[in-house]
């Protein structure tokens, strides 16, 4: 049963029991009316509001959303539940979320267990919080800390909530007994139903100008997206009008955000997100092996910033390097980053400790003989990987994993060099390793199942989104990366300048321009992994010319302070060079190209469409699963706005007849291979088939 209902002496307690995390779908919505109409009529001095399960509610049903909306709506759940005349008592364990945290600040009193959170997490799909959320409270915790909590997004544990005055209790135990027995401390104390809708707003001097300087900051924290400002627009109202008409404010722009696109595409990928760990054929029967010690090759930034994520997990590491003092540097700047976490009060020193004191330094193979997984994180030449593997091979234990983290080297040649194929498998980390969340776990040809449900697993346990690749030139990301990084050199060899092509794909919302994004990370390495290509391999000479050159001037980026662009030493702000102006008007002489005027539509679409035709052939070939994989990807490891739903899920807003239109027409236009429709694209619009369509026919 959804919700039900008991009456315990003088206690009522409504159950609700919705797993996995006891979302507020029609039937609890429906279960907990009656449940309030069966404990408004019986003789029960106070109702205790209790969840089964691993959680508290975590929300509204997000399934629900672009579905018709059902009775009872929510805000009529929480109406009800507040109108009760004897006190209403939440009782919280797990997580309080969303439209569950409203349901609770509907109660008249709320407590919880210590390890219980709360918070108010609509942002983050796009919506606003619409059963009463912005409404009560602001009339709880005052204007600016409703603000921040509602446009961050983020959860506060019971120790804050209850400073913060959101919990009235909390304690360890078993919850529902500790909440029936503070149930009956109220009616001992004929306390009586508090509802906060009756509230004024603490006045914390949050006036209209206030208010703008708060969109202002917004405008920067959340670029381009509409909830967040719609979330002050509640907030002001509430400041403004009775609560009757700021709960009707609230539903109108709440509203607004269920039918937007933005919301779609971020409920796309909050559901994507989650899928993309299943690996279809590799089920609950695969054991994933077990995983306690940890091993790395190399003590560079990746090396270190693996390491970090793993001891961040409370994994012990085993991090080797090939010499002390590499050794030295690497552990070095582990520590650096960890001192910098404590400075930004993101972890205790105490934590911090902790965590450095899990990794170990090695210079002898020998001290990986235990680990039951090793990534290699070494320079990118397959001679050195070949070498660091066969080693490996001869010093770790049967059944231990065997992993690279190479950015494009084939995979199934690393794992040849071994006698246990079977248990290589390449683990993709994005720099920062410890910061970004997304893992490319590359299977070989070789690899195992059991292998690959290990990876899986394990990305997971240190807060990564793993996704499946399979084996091919760049895997998933980097293949793409190819083509949109393409895009940008022959835009700005035909007559754009770095800085139009950065703010254009800014504008779309991605983190950074493509330009910018060359200069962070160096050129130097487009340039080394260049060199080890073909002519063939290269391609069109246009397509890098301009890249090469700069390099050749010195000009490697943020870290020679000259890139694409010039670099002011004190600040980092970087400023177009005319000197790179020259350089690419020198490049477009000798390769005889005639220099126009781009417009800022062209220079958007050529990018994008690059990335969504050849994240088709990689649908296509299987190297990626699914289309939400290759979303998560560009959302969580190139910066690509999770507003926009990903490259993938873009199109499909688009329209895949519009967008194989566009393509057909570059592809006539510039004779391209490389602009040649994708054949699925062709298929699906032949068909007038859509992605999920696809998806649900290869599974
Ligand atoms: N609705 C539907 N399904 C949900 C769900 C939800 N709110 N939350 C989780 N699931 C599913 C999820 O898809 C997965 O399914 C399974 O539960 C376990 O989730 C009116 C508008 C609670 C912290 O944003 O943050 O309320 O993949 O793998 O890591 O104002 O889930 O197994 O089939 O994430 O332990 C606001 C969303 C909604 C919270 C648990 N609430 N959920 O994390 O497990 S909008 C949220 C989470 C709203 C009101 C508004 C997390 C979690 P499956 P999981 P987890």
């Amino acid at each position: 049963m959804l919700v039900s209902f008991q009456q315990l002496d003088d206690l009522g307690v409504i159950r609700i029991d919705n797993p996995p995390v006891n979302a507020l779908s029609q039937g609890v919505r429906e279960g907990i009316c009656d449940a309030v109409k069966l404990a408004q009529g019986d003789g029960t001095k106070a109702i205790v509001v209790v969840c089964e399960g691993r959680t508290f509610i975590a929300g509204a049903d997000i399934n629900e959303f672009g579905k018709p909306m059902q009775e009872p709506t929510l805000p009529q759940v929480n109406t009800a539940l507040e109108s009760l005349t004897k006190p209403v008592i939440a009782a919280i364990h797990g997580t309080a979320l969303g439209g569950g945290f409203e349901l609770a600040l509907s109660c008249h009193y709320r407590c919880a267990l210590t390890s219980a959170s709360v918070g108010l997490p609509e942002v983050t799909l796009g919506l606003l919080p619409g059963a009463g959320g912005t409404q009560r409270l602001p009339r709880l915790i005052g204007v600016k800390a409703a603000l921040d909590m509602m446009t961050t997004g983020k959860k506060i544990n019971a120790t804050e909530a209850l400073d913060l005055g959101v919990l009235d209790r909390v304690f360890d135990g078993d919850l529902t007994r500790c909440a029936m027995e503070y149930a009956r401390e109220l009616i001992t104390e004929g306390a009586r139903p508090r509802q906060i809708r009756d509230l004024s707003i603490p006045n914390d001097s949050f006036d209209k100008d206030s208010f703008e300087s708060y969109r202002g900051q917004l405008n920067k924290r959340k670029r381009g997206q509409e909830a967040p400002q719609k979330i002050v627009s509640c907030v002001e109202a509430a400041m403004g009008m009775p609560f009757k008409e700021g709960l009707a404010f609230e539903r109108s722009r709440f509203m607004e955000c269920v039918k937007s696109e933005q919301s779609a595409a971020l409920r796309h990928i909050f559901f994507a997100e989650r899928q993309a760990p299943r690996v279809p054929g590799i089920d609950k029967s695969v054991t994933p092996r077990v995983v306690q010690r940890i091993g790395i090759i190399g003590a560079g930034t990746m090396g270190g910033g693996i390491a970090m994520s793993f001891a961040n997990a409370g994994i012990p590491v085993t991090l080797l390097d090939s010499s002390e003092e590499g050794l030295e540097k690497g552990i070095a700047l582990i520590g650096k980053n960890y001192g910098v976490s404590v400075s930004k009060g993101k972890l205790s020193e105490h934590q911090a400790m902790e965590r450095e004191a899990l990794i170990t330094g090695a210079v002898d193979y020998g001290k990986l003989a235990d680990v039951d997984l090793v990534i290699e994180a070494v320079f990118e030449s397959m001679d050195v990987k070949r070498q660091v593997f066969s080693r490996l091979d001869e010093v770790c234990k049967q059944g231990a994993i065997l992993a690279t983290n190479t950015s494009y080297l084939d995979v199934n040649e690393i794992a040849a060099s071994t006698s246990r194929p079977q248990d290589v498998v390449g683990l993709h980390f994005f720099s920062p390793a410890n910061v970004m969340r997304l893992l490319e776990v590359v299977k070989a040809e070789s690899t195992s199942d059991e292998v690959v449900a290990t990876a899986m697993a394990l990305g997971k346990r240190i807060g990564k989104v793993p996704v499946l690749a399979g084996v091919c030139y760049g895997f998933i990301g980097n293949r793409m990366l190819r083509q949109y990084a393409r895009e940008a050199q022959l835009c700005m060899i035909e007559g754009a300048e770095p800085a139009q092509i950065d703010s254009v794909l800014m504008n779309f919302g991605m983190a950074m321009g493509p330009l910018s994004v060359g200069d962070l990370a160096g050129l130097d390495i487009g340039y080394k992994a260049r060199q080890a290509l073909t002519e063939k391999q290269k391609g069109d000479p246009r397509s890098y010319c301009i890249a090469d050159a700069l390099v050749e001037l010195g000009r490697l980026g943020q870290k020679a302070e000259a890139g694409y662009y010039k670099y002011d030493p004190e600040t980092r702000a970087r400023s177009t060079d005319p000197v790179v102006l020259d350089v690419i008007r020198e490049q477009a002489r000798k390769y005889g190209v005639q220099r126009r005027a781009l417009s800022d539509e062209e220079i958007l679409n050529r990018h994008l469409l690059a990335l969504i035709n050849e994240g088709f052939r990689i649908l296509d070939e299987g190297i990626a699963q699914r289309a939400g994989d290759i979303d998560v990807v560009y959302v969580h490891g190139y910066g690509f706005p999770a507003y926009r739903g990903g490259p993938m899920f873009y199109a499909g807003q688009r329209g895949l007849v519009n967008v194989l239109k566009e393509i057909e027409r570059l592809y006539e236009d510039t004779g391209e291979p490389y602009w040649a429709p994708a054949t699925l694209l062709k298929k699906l619009v032949a068909e007038d088939l859509t992605l999920n369509d696809w998806i649900g026919v290869n599974g």
